[in-house]
Formats: C-alpha cells, structure tokens, sequence
C-alpha cells in the first residue's frame, strides 16, 4: 500500500474548467461518459494523470479523435495521457460500472434498489477516470437516463435544466450545478421516491424549494429533518450572515450508508437513521442527531463546498469548522451547557484515548494510506473543532465573526488550507495567536498540571502552571502548546471574586475592562512552566479553571476534594459544576478499583452520595443538566487513566456504585420517575427532553437493584410508554438484569417493531452491549437472525460496534471477544473495507491491557494483517496498532 506525505504536495499539472457526465444506469452496468475541458496550470507537456478504481475503460478520446492503445498507458489504479495536446483541450472517456455489485458502498452504488453515489473522500474514481483530488473544481452539468418505471427520481447537483421521456420506457433528466465544485461532492439518486416539500425565503427574499426524499411509506417520518433544515437555514443567516445559495435543496435518505450524510451540493445524501423519526420510533437523541446532522451537512454549503480544501490533509479545515458550527447551533436550539457536557463527554470517550494509541496523529495528519481511516479517527474531526472553538474563545463572538466575514471574503470559490483559515482570524483581529498553529501539526492530548498558593499577607493568589505534551507515534518530542485557560475565583460563600489584574511574564494585566470589575479572565499557557499571580484578592479562593473547558486538555489540579465538593456545589460555569462532579467520581472510582483489586471490600464514601442527593434536589438546576451530572464517567474513562486496564475490575466497581447509589437515593429516585411521566403529547424541545432524560435516568438506577418491584416499575413504564425515549429507556433498565422478564420483554420489542428496521438496529444494540457475562454466543446467534445482514453498515455498527463497546465482553480474559472481532473484521472486509476498518479499531488500545490479554488481541491482529486480499483502510490500521 502507498502513503501518501502532506509535504509531497504539488499543485495540479491540469485544470477541469467544465464537467459534462452522462450516465446510463441500466440493470447488469451503466455506462459513464465524461467530457472535460482541460487547461494546463503551465505550458510544457507534463503528462495528464487520472486516477480510477475498478473501471472498465471503453474508450479516451482527446480534441474528438479516439486515443489508440499506445497513445495512454492504463494500470489498477490510473489512466495516464503523457503527452496531451497544448493549450485547452476536451477529453472524453466512457467507462462501464456495475452499481449492483458494488457493496463498498463508495462510488456509485444501488440501496434498496435505489441508485445513489458516495464520492467522498476518493471514490469518484469509481465512477470515472478523473484527477480525484479536492484542488480541482470544475462546474458540471449532470444527464441521467434510466428505466422510468423503475427509477422514476432522478437527481443529481444544481438546478434541473430538464427532462422528458424516451423510447423503450426511458426517461431522462438533465442538471447544471453553476457552482465550481471538487469531485467529491458530485451526487447522483435514481430511484422510485418521494418526497415532502416545503418552501424557506432567505434573508434577501429569495424562495428556496426545500425536498427530503424517502420511499413512499416514509415521508411522515421527515417532519423533524425539515424543521431541522428550516432551522439551520435560519441560523446560518442569523450567526453567520450565510445565505444558500440555489434555488433548490434536496435531502436523500439511503439505508445503507457508511457514515452519517454527505454534504454533497444542494443534494445532501443521509443514511436513513438521521432522516427518520416519528415520536413512536425515535428516540430524543435520535431527534437531536437529525438536528444535529441536519445542520452539520447544511453548513457545509459554505465551510466545505464554497470554500474546500487543498487536499486530504486540510480535512480539519472544513471538518472542525463545520463540527463547531453544528455544535454551536444545537447549543443554541436547545442547552448550551448539557450540549458541551456531552461534546466533551464524546471527547474523553473516543478521542483521547484514539490520541494516547497507535493510531494518534495530529489535527492535519502528516501522512495516510487510507484517507478514509482519518475520519472515523475522532481526533480529526472533534479536535479540529476545539480547535475552531479555541479561536472563538480568544477572540470572542464578534471577533470570531469578523475572522469569518474574511475568510469568505478572501476565499469564496477556493481550495485553501488550515494555514488560510488561521491567517484570516488573525488578520480580522490583529491578533497574536502565539505559536496557535501548533495545535495544527502536534498529536497528543496536552496534559496540565497546576498548583495553586495563597498569600494572606499579600492579598495574593498564584497559579502554577506546567505542561506537557505525550509522545506520540512519529512525534518523540513536542513544544509546548498555547493554551487558553478560561478561570475565575470563587469566594467563601460560592461566589465569584472580581478579578482586578494578573501578574504574568513580568507585566501586570488589568483584568478589569473600563473599571467594570471582570468574574473571569483567559490565561494564556504558552510554555512548559509559568505563574500567573492574581492581586486583590482578599480571602483564599476556590480556583474555578478550564472553564467551558476552554481548551482540549487533561487538567490535573492539587483541589482537595472539599474544594471540588465546593465547585460542585457553586461554581456559576455550569460545565465546571459538572466537571466536578466527573473528577470527584473519577478519583472515586480509580480508588475503589485499587480495593477491589487488593480484595478489599467495596465501601462508598456518604460524601459523594450527599453530594449528589444535592444535586437531584436542587430545584434551581436545569433537569437534563442533573441527568448529566449523577451519570457516573464510562468505564473506558476510567480504565485509560489506569496503569495497565482492568476491565472487570472497573465494571465491578461502577456496578458497586450504581447500586449503591440506587438503595440510598432510592426515594429520590422514585419521585423522579413520579413526578417527570409524560402527561401530554410528545414534543420535541427542550424541557421535555430534560424531563424524559432525568425520568430515565432515575429509572435505570432502580432497576439496577434487581428488587422485584422495581422491575415491575420499569415493566409498567414499558408498558405505558406513549414514546421511543420512555419505551427504550425503560426495555434498558429491565435488560440490565438477566432473567425471564429480560427475555419476554426483548422479544415483545421485537415482535413490535419487526418491520421498522430502524428501531430493530437499538434492539440489536441493546443485546449487544450486555455486560452479561458470555455475552458473546448471544451476539454470535444474532449474527444469523433474521433481520440481521452484514451488508447493511448500520446494523455492523448496532450489533459488532455495540459489542465492542462493552469492556467486559469484548475484552473477556478468554480472548472470546477478540476472536469474534477478528472473526467478523476479515470476513466484511471482503464485504465493506470502510465498514471493516471501522470496527478493527477497537483493537487499538491493545497495550493497555494486562499480557494475557496483549496476547490474545495481538493474535488476532497479526492473522487480520496476513488474511488473503486485506483492504488497504484495513491494512492501515491494523499494521499500525502492531507497530
Ligand atoms: N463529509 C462527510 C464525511 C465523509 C466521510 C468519507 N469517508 C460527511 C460529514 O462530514 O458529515
Ligand atoms: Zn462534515
């Protein structure tokens, strides 16, 4: 397999100025004619290199003469011209395809008897020969001709020029998308749909015709996606000044689909799960992904599409900035404070661990096989977005903005860089960024430490800093980082001092702006040790730090534990109440863990149940906000901040505290589940969804405690559930516990929801992520049930993927989850290479195991490496998780 380097880069020898495709989609193959008018960058014959994967060649033709055999050199992976005409010139190929065959689900592929294409990052050269790189963009126009019976819909990117019908039951249609575009966010559908339709007039007053297409039976589930879609419309304009820009804008959802959606122009194409929900079927985080994602890919129209990237390495470019805008718009639909607890919840949970593995690598990678792999690899894309959010912090909401403002300004219609990004944030602000772009080119969670003194005498109060950035594969040695720390100062009676002025690199600095006293102030961490000494302060302080978390680092304080009672307790950043919380419990856990270890007996501190019964009565909190704050941290949390993990050794103990949780907050719970039952129709916002989420919650602790009463409670919710949120919540809570309601209740949902394969992929889930122990022969028998198929990306990552998130299975002393993994990687590899690469990646921390199980997992590792015929995506991580 090749790697491909970042510094190899070099700017394209030819340019596309115009694209013209026709496709004849037909049964057994479709035929792909392309006709691209070429320009050279410079004068001087340099050969035209196209790249193309798994196309049978029909014909090359340059200026309208048909090219001979010796006149191009054709290999598996390009089509070469070395010496094409001078000046402008067409080119014209025809390649035959076969969609029905192509399970990778990359290029252009059929889902239910739909067409429909997927061509990020580089699977346009699966439809045609074609420079397959972001830095060529070209205006296209688009003819589709196909069966009309069969394939009634057809679309493509822009503006529908027409259509009509042709003999032999044929019809076809013709786009033009005015937009230059890179190849990757060319889009084609054909199929039998439907779809709703409704109208948004932007801020200038223009109707944009807004469509979300499904099969027929479908389209009473897309009334959340468009409102969604209206909503982000709207906001894009409001934050943003954005507009959207073409009269059309169309949604496809496809069930079968590798990841989330694609931003592809004005034809977005989702994988169903984020399309469809109805109150019965869907669940509130089905509903707030769809917001979510909804909006990810619109924002993409113009951070991604009007302004894309240089090449695969910028991903982050447009991939951090639309995460963060998507991140902001959820947080502006509905709790800032829960949405960021459960960003950085997703943060610590897959992508610190992915930057502390083998597979770390900075936000713009220096080098991939597979650029696929880079997606799936978190750090990419939701560092990049505290990346984004870092710029934001430092420069504020208007400054952000103006940065925004330039960069559309300099680079609407452009292939550009992170380096371009930063330039015009900087350039917006006359701001100094210190050495920002590090955080660009360095892999690693930054780890800070901080110490913190007071001087009584001197009305003074110090904080010292280190920090520290891990080594990382490639990367032995790391400089320090500039690191925003958002801070404030609680008094004795929880609240915040004013902050008058900080002593720092031997200036003072008025903390205070035009004499109106300031609660909180940015330190700005740039080396490996420094002091920042706050003056005026006239008792000793609680230091209330990383506010909002304000920077995606570890923080390691020296708070005692009644200081972190105390934040927990009155800290005015909510996110910081919180954090904690997560730290008390944290140390909490790691302690326990050492007892269960050493065989002694489990005892849970009365002051960490205190602290919480607190928190569930404390009627001023927000409901969701407490949902959060009495959920313990996973315990693959808790097992990365161990020596060597021990997953039985962590279940045991989260189950210990759960329980014990449940018998002394008992009462409390019960009245929860009283006091928070639906009493009207479900609606989608967001009390209602902090209702459910602290009634579900309370309930799932209860049924921990395997009382018979308690799960008839949860029976009774089950039964009454008028929604997908209570329904599930409650089928959860029961299948805690093994046993013959566990089973009777599994099948009931079952035999309820057969048909709607959406909900079937959370009953595959569920069973999945069981911590019984043996779980795995379940999982195994499910993998020939019937509504199970490996083909289908959503249900691998329900049944595989949910297996693989429970430690105790997949990591079972017997190596049984491993072997399943290993099992289950090689065979859909033959299948899904993106899908297979995927779920090897749970092999990746490996290392942090005891040797029994290195051992196991290296095995299987090693065999995935040397099966017959891997897939580079495969091959890439695998090998690097053995290097
Ligand atoms: N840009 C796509 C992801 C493409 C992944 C390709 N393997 C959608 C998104 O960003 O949500
Ligand atoms: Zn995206």
């Amino acid at each position: 397999p090749k790697e491909i380097f970042l510094k190899d880069y070099k700017l394209p020898d030819y340019y596309f100025d115009s694209v013209d495709l026709s496709f004849l989609l037909g049964e057994e193959k479709t035929i792909v004619s392309s006709k691209i008018t070429v320009f050279p960058r410079v004068d001087g014959s340099s050969p035209l290199v196209l790249d193309g994967a798994d196309l049978k060649l029909l014909s090359v033709k340059v200026n309208g003469e048909e090219l001979k055999n010796g006149d191009y050199h054709l290999d598996s992976r390009h089509l070469t011209i070395p010496s094409p005409p001078s000046g402008t010139f067409t080119l014209e190929i025809v390649t035959e395809i076969y969609p029905q065959k192509n399970t990778s689900l990359e290029g252009l592929y059929k889902s239910s008897g739909n067409f429909c294409t997927q061509c990020e990052a580089e699977g346009f050269r699966k439809i045609t020969f074609y420079q397959d790189r972001p830095d060529i963009m070209a205006k296209y126009t688009v003819r589709i001709e196909a069966d009309k019976s069969l394939y009634p819909v057809l679309l493509s990117n822009g503006n529908l020029l027409g259509q009509g019908d042709l003999e032999g039951g044929k019809h076809y249609a013709l786009w033009e998308d005015p937009f230059k575009k890179p190849c990757y966010l060319f889009a084609l559908v054909a199929g039998q749909l439907e779809s709703r339709d409704d109208t948004f007039v932007t801020c200038s007053g223009r109707n944009v015709s807004l469509r979300i297409w499904t099969p027929a039976q479908d389209v009473h589930k897309t009334a959340h996606a468009m409102y969604s879609l209206k909503a982000a419309m709207k906001w894009d304009e409001d934050v943003f000044g954005l507009e959207y820009d073409l009269d059309l804008f169309n949604i496809v959802a496809v069930p079968d689909f590798n990841m989330g959606a694609m931003e592809n122009k004005s034809l977005n194409i989702f994988n169903s799960k984020l399309v469809l929900a109805s109150p019965e079927t869907a669940s509130d985080a089905d509903y707030a992904a769809i917001l979510g994602v909804i909006g990810h890919e619109y924002f993409h129209n113009w951070t991604g599409n009007r302004v894309t990237c240089r090449d695969w390495f910028q991903l982050s470019l447009k991939e951090g900035l639309t995460v963060f805008r998507d991140q902001e718009f959820s947080s502006d639909m509905g709790s800032r404070t829960v949405k960021r607890i459960a960003d950085v919840s997703r943060l610590r949970i897959s992508q610190f661990p992915q930057d502390a593995g083998p597979m770390a690598h900075p936000v713009r990678p220096h080098s991939y096989i597979k650029m696929d792999n880079f997606y799936t690899v978190i750090i990419l894309v939701y560092q990049g977005a505290e990346v984004v959010r870092m710029y934001k912090t430092l420069l504020g909401s208007q400054g952000f903005r103006k940065g925004m403002d330039l960069y559309f300004k300099r680079h609407d219609g452009q292939a550009v860089t992170c380096e371009d990004f930063f330039a015009a944030m900087r350039d917006a602000n006359d701001a100094d960024f210190a050495n920002f772009l590090q955080w660009y080119s360095q892999a690693g969670t930054p780890l800070v430490k901080v110490t913190s003194s007071y001087d009584a005498a001197a009305h003074t109060f110090t904080l010292k800093f280190s920090q520290e950035v891990p080594p990382t594969p490639g990367q032995p040695v790391k400089e320090p980082m500039f690191i925003p720390v958002v801070s404030g100062l609680l008094d004795s009676s929880g609240k915040d001092m004013p902050l008058s002025s900080v002593y720092h690199d031997g200036a003072l600095r008025s903390i205070a702006n035009n004499s109106e006293p300031a609660y909180s102030t940015i330190l700005r961490l740039t080396k490996k040790e420094e002091e920042f000494v706050f003056s005026d302060i006239h008792e000793r302080p609680v230091p209330s730090l990383l506010r909002g978390f304000s920077a995606p680092i570890r923080l390691e304080s020296d708070l005692s534990d009644s200081d972190l009672f105390f934040l927990l307790a009155h800290d005015s950043d909510d996110f910081n109440r919180w954090e904690a919380g997560q730290v008390l419990a944290r140390k909490l856990m790691l302690s326990l863990v050492v007892d269960f270890q050493q065989g002694k007996p489990l005892v849970l501190n009365p002051k960490f149940v205190q602290g919480l019964r607190s928190i569930l009565c404390d009627s001023s909190l927000e409901k969701e906000f407490i949902a959060k704050a009495i959920t313990l941290p996973g315990e693959g949390e808790i097992m990365d901040m161990m020596e060597v993990a021990d997953p039985d050794a962590v279940h045991a103990v989260r189950s210990f505290i759960r329980k014990q949780l449940a018998s002394e907050l008992k009462a409390d719970f019960l009245s929860l589940v009283e006091n928070n039952r639906s009493s009207e129709e479900y609606v989608f916002n967001h009390p209602n969804m902090a209702r459910r989420a602290l009634k579900n919650i309370a309930l799932a602790y209860l049924a921990s405690l395997e009382d018979q009463e308690l799960t008839e409670l949860a029976l009774h919710e089950y039964k009454t559930a008028t929604n997908m949120t209570e329904q599930f919540a409650a089928l959860a809570a029961i299948a805690q516990n093994p046993g013959k309601i566990h089973d009777e209740v599994l099948a009931d949902f079952y035999t309820k929801w057969q048909d709607d394969f959406l909900v079937v992929n959370k009953w595959f889930a569920l069973q999945a992520m069981s911590d019984v122990p043996g779980n795995v022969e379940n999982v195994r028998n499910l993998l020939s049930h019937p509504a199970y198929d490996l083909r289908n990306p959503n249900k691998v990552y329900s049944l595989i993927g949910g297996f693989c998130s429970s430690p105790v299975n997949f990591h079972a002393k017997d190596g049984s989850g491993y072997k399943f993994l290993g099992e289950i990687v090689v065979q859909l590899d033959k299948i899904n290479p993106q899908v297979a690469s995927r779920m090897v990646s749970a092999f990746s921390r490996w290392r942090r195991y005891d040797e029994t199980r290195q051992n196991l997992a290296k095995a299987q590792l090693e065999m995935i490496v040397s099966a017959n015929g891997l897939s580079e995506n495969v091959f890439e991580i695998a090998s690097k998780c053995l290097a």
